[in-house]
């Protein structure tokens, strides 16, 4: 096992206006009140808290179709991409704190930059209830948190955000893990695209250990970066009511756990987001507390110690 003291930059993204409902921007200051950096620290990782990053101004953009406060997530955008970047040329391991969803379409291209430039692949585990493969042109709500996967995977409509000639991620590098809302168009193109998409029907029938082991074998087979992406409404909504977005039949507590141990065995997270926690929704703060616990297994707390 791969248990190494890492690194750790966290950088708060306060940002909410991809997505439908108010409160994400207080979801960094709700991870910190739940003790993130001193359970990383207690770890014995070193934890560099960066505070919260501010978008860059971003006018003059064209966006065709339906793409919500287009300008300010395009200003967040391109803030995240530099501090993914930045983090990982300086070897630190980036935690994102979010802020919606959309916040992945900077980190997940930074990282994307870096590991084209380290020449090797970028591998994407996207824990999430959505698939968020959604364009403007067919997205039915306009709200950009729906949107990541399609803009790092280069898929037409979001010209001008960030450089057309950056490096993207393969979709068949994309393993997308406790998928129960997908729309229609969404759906297709996914197929289409070749994304590994692992819905509630297949955890159940395969179980989490063996879809972990099959994701985190590719990794280390091909020496790849991932970067994980944990939108809190991967998790079933009784566990954690604290999202805008709350789909029922999610991931189970000890799945959930399941799915940061083996990871924190391989040891090979790279850079990490914690979106979607709507700390107004929350319920005393519970879904807040229980991201910190996984991101604890995450980083390598054990019951027993092997
Ligand atoms: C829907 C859309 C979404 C997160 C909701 C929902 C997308 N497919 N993503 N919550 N994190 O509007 O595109
Ligand atoms: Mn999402
Ligand atoms: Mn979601
Ligand atoms: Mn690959």
């Amino acid at each position: 096992l791969d248990r190494l003291p890492r690194n750790i930059a966290l950088f708060g993204a306060p940002v909410q206006e991809g997505a439908g409902k108010l409160g994400c921007k207080m979801g960094p200051d709700a991870l910190r009140v739940a003790d993130l950096p001193k359970e990383l620290a207690s770890l014995g990782h070193a934890v560099t808290d960066h505070g919260d990053l501010t978008p860059e101004p971003a006018t003059g953009l064209t966006i065709p179709g339906a793409a919500l406060n287009a300008e300010i997530i395009t200003g967040w955008t391109r803030t995240l991409d530099k501090a993914a970047y930045g983090a990982l040329a300086a070897g630190q391991l980036p935690i994102f704190l979010g802020g919606d969803h959309s916040l992945s379409m900077g980190s997940v291209s930074g990282a994307a930059r870096f590991a084209a430039e380290a020449g090797r692949p970028l591998h994407v585990l996207w824990l999430d209830a959505h698939s968020d493969f959604n364009t403007p042109l067919t997205s039915p709500s306009g709200n950009m948190h729906g949107m990541p996967v399609a803009f790092f995977c280069g898929r037409p409509g979001m010209d001008g955000i960030l450089p057309n000639d950056r490096p993207l991620v393969r979709p068949q590098d994309v393993s997308i893990y406790g998928a129960r809302s997908i729309d229609h168009d969404e759906r297709r193109a996914l197929r289409e695209a070749g994304v590994n998409v692992f819905d509630m029907r297949v955890i159940d029938e395969r179980g989490t250990g063996s879809i972990m082991r099959d994701i985190l074998d590719r990794v280390e087979a091909e020496n790849a970066m991932l970067h994980v992406s944990f939108d809190v409404d991967f998790l079933d909504p009784d566990l954690a009511p604290g999202v805008g977005t709350a789909v029922r039949g999610g991931v189970t507590y000890r799945e959930a756990h399941l799915v940061m141990e083996m990871l924190a065995d391989r040891g090979v997270t790279t850079s990490l987001d914690l979106v979607e926690l709507n700390p107004f929704l929350d319920d005393r703060g519970k879904s807040a507390l229980l991201v910190v616990e996984l991101i604890a297994s995450l980083f390598g707390r054990q019951v027993f110690e092997r």
